[in-house]
């Protein structure tokens, strides 16, 4: 008995704190309940953490983008969505970086059965040397635009048919 007194006499404002932290908590809940929409913002600054990573990571992604030969994209009418390789898995419109004068295969699979084509693009968006894949309609089908040997003018990969939303930007690397 004697205890229990003393531990309420010496801690009165902790306790009084924690009284008030509880109501609060219990404040915030009723909140959450109104204000659901805000719970997924909260959570999407911690998807976003791993992406504010790598632009410090430079160094380890250079050496990943060297041993790139192919590009494997999905082409929908929302996006170009990244398959291949692994760093720009499940992206939308990746950023992807060649580097100067090594040749590459850009893969894509038609996703949603809406015409597609993948081209690259300088500055002026200006097709550049004829870097234009066919047109593929058919769900599930696939092309390449083969033999794409990059230059530093190449600033994006886009569908022409849906220029505002399928298109990605290219950085290339010079040595
Ligand atoms: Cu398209």
């Amino acid at each position: 008995m004697d205890d229990s007194s003393k531990v309420l006499e010496a801690v009165p404002y902790s306790r009084r704190s924690m009284l008030k932290a509880a109501s609060v908590a219990g404040l915030t809940l009723v909140a959450g309940c109104a204000d659901d929409a805000e719970e997924p913002e909260d959570e999407e600054p911690e998807d976003e953490e791993p992406e504010d990573e790598e632009p410090d990571d430079e160094e380890p992604d250079a050496e990943e983008w060297e041993d790139v030969e192919e590009f494997y994209f999905e082409g929908r009418t929302e996006a170009w969505v990244g398959i291949e390789p692994e760093i720009i898995a499940d992206e939308e419109n990746p950023t992807i970086t060649l580097i100067e004068g090594q040749e590459y295969d850009f893969r894509w699979v038609n996703g949603d059965g809406v015409t597609h084509n993948l081209e690259i693009r300088d500055g002026d968006d200006e097709i550049i040397d004829d870097y234009q894949s066919d047109d593929v309609s058919e769900e599930g089908e696939e092309t390449t635009l083969e033999g794409v040997t990059a230059t530093e003018e190449m600033v994006t990969y886009i569908c022409t048919y849906h220029e505002a939303t399928q298109v990605g930007d290219i950085e290339v690397q010079s040595d």
